[in-house]
């Protein structure tokens, strides 16, 4: 090996990243779409004893974990090992292993899913608990995911901003679905691990353009009739 290559090793840097949150928010979505840049639209929740994934089973995801590696940032000086929590695991005797040692954490919720952003609360005092003993703590964000279901929101922009001001977290929208802002996010919370700052066009060097749906109101239009059988007019949409 030569005097490079080794330097090269030596400075190569591993960040842990933890990615939190309640069962089906998108977290092993976030995950694929970061590292392979794919989308599964089944729901796999683990099953621990058979150590593989298996479609639509109600069986808990306890202690499980799997690890990702990703596209660095940085010129690829960082390389980012992203462990995907199972979102029952929040009581489980392998959470603190998991997010111990951890350089950032994320907490996905579901902006479809009123729960899983109540939830959130939980997942930030389990991420500060287990790390306050850590030298540095982890940078802790909030993700707001499947936006692409703009129609079903149910937590709001003002919300979300308001929890992570409240906490002091940097937030974050994505879609696992559509990709949009998945790989920003990651760079971006590598980069305030590593204190770089990102210039405008590293930040927005994966954004995607999602054609949008167009809606089309089948209803009828709406008739504009005058009640005559009082004395003032009064109009009434029907
Ligand atoms: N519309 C939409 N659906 C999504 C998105 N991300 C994930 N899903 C769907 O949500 C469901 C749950 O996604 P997962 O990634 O398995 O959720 P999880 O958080 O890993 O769940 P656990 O492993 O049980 O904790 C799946 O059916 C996904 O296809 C998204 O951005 N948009
Ligand atoms: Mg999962």
């Amino acid at each position: 090996m030569s005097d490079d290559e080794v330097d090269q090793i030596a400075e190569e840097v591993v960040l842990k990243i933890v990615v939190c949150g309640d069962g089906s928010s998108g977290k092993t979505s976030i995950c694929t779409r970061f590292a392979k840049d794919d989308f599964d639209r089944t729901y796999y929740q683990r099953d621990v004893d058979a150590q593989k994934d298996t479609p639509n089973r109600t069986r808990d995801t306890t202690e499980t974990q799997e690890q990702l590696t990703g596209v660095g940032c940085a010129d690829n000086e960082a390389r980012q090992t992203v462990w995907d929590i199972g979102g029952q695991s929040i009581a489980g005797e392998m959470i603190d292993k998991y997010i111990y040692g951890s350089h950032a954490a994320m907490i996905v919720y579901d902006v479809t899913n009123i729960s899983s952003f109540d939830n959130c609360q939980d997942w930030l005092n389990v991420i500060r608990r287990v790390t306050k003993t850590q030298e540095k703590p982890p940078n802790i964000v909030l993700v707001g995911n499947k936006v692409d279901e703009e129609r079903l929101r149910k937590v709001s922009v003002d919300v979300h901003c308001s929890f992570a001001r409240q906490h002091d977290l940097k937030a974050f929208y994505v879609s696992a679905k559509t990709g949009d802002s998945v790989l920003m996010t990651f760079r971006q919370v590598a980069a305030d691990v590593l204190k770089i700052v990102l210039t405008r066009v590293d930040q927005e060097a994966d954004i995607v353009i999602v054609q949008g749906e167009v809606a089309h109101d089948v209803r009828e239009p709406r008739k504009r009739t005058v009640d005559q059988s009082r004395s003032t007019a009064v109009c009434s949409i029907q």
